[in-house]
């Protein structure tokens, strides 16, 4: 009588509902390194060593937890290189009586467990994840027969449904969102924070150089890893930010600054992501803050926007919208993804510094991934599904049901509205703005054409005046339109022209 438990890559909890309940004399837990997932798209190599090495780790971990634990390794000669090889593989050497495992995070692997009961003729019990505030049905309850979807509502059903920041029945402080008091651009500060930086111990070196050997051709370095592995360091980092870096949270949270990859964000998602950390507990932490008066309202609210809001909202919107949302194209974008890319060779400045931290630590903030690259993409008119494979690729903490809504919904509008009001597309004006990049730059952010003036300045406008018919009704782009309709033609036509030239210049 033994349960196979199969534990996936980002399933690394112990409250797992896979094992909540089961009887550790019976049961073996399979965790498998299988080629599949590691080249579904081509991982940045850290990404790839914080995986393999958080699973070794977690491996370690449930085995001093009392449970049998079977793990291939991807170096195993036997290793067919599959979840559904590896299954049969280990069915051929537990003769199991049940098998079970908690839903996976996107839909292709849903597609593959679902075939698991007829695959194998052994009974699969499939656990619904409940590391998340809201399941499906809750989503689709809100979802279905809204006219338009909307996070700021959602998150507000969130904070009345997990207590937090709640007074009564009402937001503390009287209002539901303080973003207005969360875009502030920032200086260079010597007392600025730095995330902390975990040494690789013998088992994640072992990774490391596997990963190197194995994966040479993926981008990205591995010489600057480090990222947590077990859970103990990855609570480390999260009290480091919660003392350190939260307090300025809010007030920074959309400010980019050269040569500071991370100022004053949390680097916590791809240990959230993996299941080292519970996000619940972490609002609860990031509340008591507030309570004791140790951090202001602006940054604990904007903290757990993020995570109660949006980070629920886009889940919600990847399963409510189905298999099909990664091929939405509402824009009709054609154009390759740029090589600089892959490569971080540009003399935009700021692309410039998003991807070279990019391929450095396999992170980049928010706004760097909204307003730098997407925007980039955005208006220069690059297909979304490609933009799409390179987010899920570059960064540590991307799994499909989280990178997708992001990337084709907020950052390329590929789906047209459905999940954010208005495209995300801006000239050079606003990263001037949010960032000191400019001041570094071989372009002028002040000029609107010719070969010094700022690209984005150029591509903003052609994005406008190309995708007229899809957004002049959109009533958010109202005053960009307006703007438009008061330029002069000859304006119109120098500034479609620059547009046109750069682009014939970019591969
Ligand atoms: P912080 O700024 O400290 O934010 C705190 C936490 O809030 C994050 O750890 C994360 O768990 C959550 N969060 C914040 N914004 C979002 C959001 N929009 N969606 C979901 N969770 C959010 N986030 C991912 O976790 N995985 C992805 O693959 C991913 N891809 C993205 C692609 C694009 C194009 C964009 C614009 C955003 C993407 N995000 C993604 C959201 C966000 O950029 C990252 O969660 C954040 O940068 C992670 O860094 P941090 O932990 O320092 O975040
Ligand atoms: C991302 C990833 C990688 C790179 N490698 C593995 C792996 O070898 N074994 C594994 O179980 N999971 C891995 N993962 C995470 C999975 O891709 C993730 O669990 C699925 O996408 C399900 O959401
Ligand atoms: Fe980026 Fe333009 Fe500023 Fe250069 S001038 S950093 S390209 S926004």
């Amino acid at each position: 009588m033994t349960t196979l438990i199969a534990i996936l890559g980002d399933q690394l909890s112990h409250g797992l509902s896979s094992l909540a309940g089961q009887d550790k004399g019976n049961a073996v837990i399979l965790m498998v390194e299988v080629d599949e997932e590691t080249t579904y798209v081509p991982h940045h190599k850290a990404k790839i060593a914080y995986i393999l090495s958080a699973m070794r780790h977690h491996a370690g971990a449930l085995r001093e937890a009392g449970w049998t634990v079977d793990y291939v390794k991807l170096e195993h000669a036997e290793n067919s290189g599959s979840f559904n090889g590896e299954m049969a593989r280990a069915i051929e050497r537990h003769s199991p009586t049940a098998i079970r495992v908690t839903e996976a995070g996107e839909w292709r692997v849903r597609a593959m467990l679902d075939s698991w009961a007829d695959r194998f003729d052994v009974p699969v019990s499939i656990l619904p994840d409940d590391r998340f505030l809201a399941n499906h049905e809750e989503f689709e309850i809100w979802a279905e027969g809204r006219k338009q979807l909307r996070m700021e509502f959602f998150y507000r059903d969130m904070r009345r449904k997990s207590n937090l920041l709640m007074d009564g029945d009402k937001p503390v402080g009287g209002k539901w969102n303080f973003d207005s008091e969360n875009r502030k651009p920032a200086k260079n500060d010597l007392m600025m924070p730095k995330p902390l930086l975990f040494a690789p111990d013998a088992i994640t070196a072992e990774v490391i150089e596997m990963v190197e050997a194995r994966f040479a051709s993926h981008l990205g370095r591995t010489d600057s890893f480090g990222f947590a592995v077990t859970r103990e360091d990855a609570l480390k980092q999260q009290a480091h930010f919660l003392d350190h870096a939260l307090p300025l949270f809010g007030d920074y949270q959309d400010a980019m600054l050269t040569g500071e990859p991370f100022l004053w964000h949390s680097i916590l998602s791809p240990y959230i992501n993996a299941g080292l950390l519970d996000p619940l507990d972490l609002c609860r932490e990031v509340e008591a803050r507030y309570n004791d008066g140790k951090v202001p309202l602006n940054a604990a609210e904007g903290f757990i926007r993020q995570i109660i809001g949006w980070r629920e909202y886009v889940r919600g919107i990847y399963w409510f919208a189905g298999p099909d949302y990664v091929d939405r194209n509402e824009l009709g974008a054609t154009r390759d993804l740029p090589s600089c890319y892959w490569t971080g060779e540009t003399d935009m400045h700021c692309m410039s510094q998003a991807i070279g931290q990019t391929l450095d630590y396999a992170y980049a903030h928010h706004i760097q991934r909204l307003m730098i690259t997407g925007n980039f993409a955005l208006i220069a008119g690059v297909d979304p599904k490609q933009v799409h494979e390179w987010y899920l690729a570059v960064y540590a903490d991307a799994y499909e049901w989280v990178e997708l809504p992001n990337t084709l919904g907020m950052s390329q509008f590929g789906d047209g509205g459905m999940l954010a009001s208005k495209p995300y597309a801006s000239s050079g004006a606003y990263i001037n703005r949010m960032s000191n990049y400019c001041s570094s730059c071989r372009y002028d952010v002040k000029q609107r054409t010719g070969p010094d003036a700022c690209p984005f300045n150029a591509l903003y406008w052609d994005f406008v005046a190309r995708n007229e018919s899809k957004l002049r009704g959109n009533v958010r782009m109202a005053m960009p339109y307006k703007n438009w309709d008061r330029m002069a033609q000859e304006d119109k036509r120098a500034l479609r022209a620059s547009a046109r030239q750069f682009l014939e210049r970019l591969d």
